[in-house]
């Protein structure tokens, strides 16, 4: 049933520990993947033989550490087949991406405008957007999600004006699973002129991502949640755009020209780069790509969706729980409560078997809200994930619940 071979879970070291004295259940993907060995090598690599500023140095080290730099740069540019390298922005993550360009937007939204978010996101996704609107004056306009967490488009088309000036939205929802119609959201945006931002963090792990097929005008996301290291990320601009939006933040590394009372920016992509980046995570990142590809973004897709498949049927089998999130097109996340029970108190006895999930408002407050609940329990998988990883979450969930009830 599950499509890849146990071979690619033995490559993750930390999967191998017990936790409680029994052995792990990582069902917490959506929050960080745990990393193969290919990643924390070439990470030991880095550190142990050239270790080096980038961009900088003369020297030989510099100039292979700027190398494999670069090289990542490449990397990703084709991962997502953009049109250019320098359409890749490294950042610390999604929520530094989005707050690069929702802080570049500051210069050019006025009053009387309006930025299009939804229901289904991530607070990373509506606070930078709140604030965007708190300062230039635009005013924020919700798209709503009908009950199975699907975006209702006959409302997003109605709120689409020719005030409309972002639109931004994820490709998959990291509290129901929802895959939304990114191409089709953005088809309409533009017949508007209206700029879209789409948040990738949960889409790059579990799918295919095609920025010129898609058409979007930004996307974002982070390498912890593709198997790479924390801290860092990347924001993907067409150029156009890119070189319309101010840089956030000024000081080394993005400037071209600099006197004591003014500088001119460099280029793309340093113009939005300022400051030492963090070498090692984009290195530890190009290893998660090459593992990723290796194990192929099709084949993880297919071995998550026969998962969710199997993980859903068993639960609805458990009588009092109840599953968030039934959208037709769904990834990778399964999210639900037991009647009576608070999702806390079952993910603290789950945690006692070695069961890790993740249990609140999964920083979805509006879509908690919507549903009337404090939070849900969230299993959440990845390539490494087994049935048997399943089957000892309902396991633990029956166990739970009889101890709790
Ligand atoms: N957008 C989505 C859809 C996310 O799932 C997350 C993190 C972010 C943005 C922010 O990413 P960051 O790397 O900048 O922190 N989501 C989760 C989660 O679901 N559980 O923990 C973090």
């Amino acid at each position: 049933m599950a499509n890849l071979p146990t071979s690619v879970r033995e490559q993750f070291p930390i999967l191998q520990r017990k936790v409680n004295g029994k052995p792990l259940v990582y069902l917490d993907s959506a929050a960080t993947t745990q990393k193969p060995l290919a990643v924390i090598e070439a990470i030991v690599r880095y550190y142990s033989e050239f270790n080096s500023n980038v961009h900088r140095g003369v020297h030989q080290l510099s100039q292979e550490a700027t190398e494999a730099f670069e090289g990542v740069r490449i990397q990703l540019q084709q991962h997502l087949h953009a049109a250019e390298a320098h359409e890749i922005i490294f950042t610390k993550g999604t929520t530094d991406s989005i707050n690069t360009v929702a802080h570049g937007f500051r210069s050019i939204l006025q009053p009387g405008d309006e930025i299009i978010v939804t229901q289904l996101e991530h607070h990373s996704n509506l606070v930078p957007w709140q604030m965007l609107a708190q300062h230039t004056g635009a005013t924020l306009r919700y798209v709503p999600m009908d009950g199975r967490g699907v975006l209702d488009m006959k409302a997003y088309a109605d709120l689409l004006s020719p005030s409309t000036k972002v639109v931004a939205f994820n490709h998959i929802s990291n509290a129901l699973g929802t895959v939304n119609p990114v191409k089709e959201m953005t088809v309409m945006a533009h017949q508007y002129g209206a700029a879209v931002v789409v948040d990738g963090a949960q889409a790059l792990p579990h799918t295919t991502v095609d920025v010129q097929d898609l058409d979007v005008d930004f996307y974002a996301g982070s390498a912890h949640k593709m198997y790479g290291p924390t801290g860092i990320g990347l924001l993907y601009g067409k150029t156009t755009w890119l070189e319309k939006l101010p840089p956030y933040q000024g000081g080394g590394e993005m400037i071209a020209e600099v006197a004591m009372e003014v500088s001119t920016y460099a280029g793309l992509p340093h113009k939005f780069e300022a400051g030492t980046p963090n070498i090692e995570a984009v290195i530890g990142w190009g290893a998660a790509l090459t593992w990723m590809n290796r194990v192929g973004v099709k084949n993880i897709q297919a071995h998550e969706d026969a998962l969710l498949r199997y993980a859903t049927e068993r639960l609805e089998a458990i009588p009092g729980v109840k599953i968030y999130g039934k959208a037709p097109e769904k990834a990778a996340v399964i999210s639900f409560n037991v009647h009576g029970l608070h999702p806390y108190d079952v993910g603290t006895l789950l945690d006692q078997m070695g069961i890790a999930v993740r249990t609140g408002q999964h920083c979805t407050q509006p879509i908690m809200d919507e549903f009337g609940i404090p939070g849900t329990i969230r299993a959440s998988l990845a390539a490494y994930t087994t049935k048997e990883d399943l089957d000892a979450l309902v396991k633990g969930l029956e166990k739970a619940i009889s101890l709790l009830q």
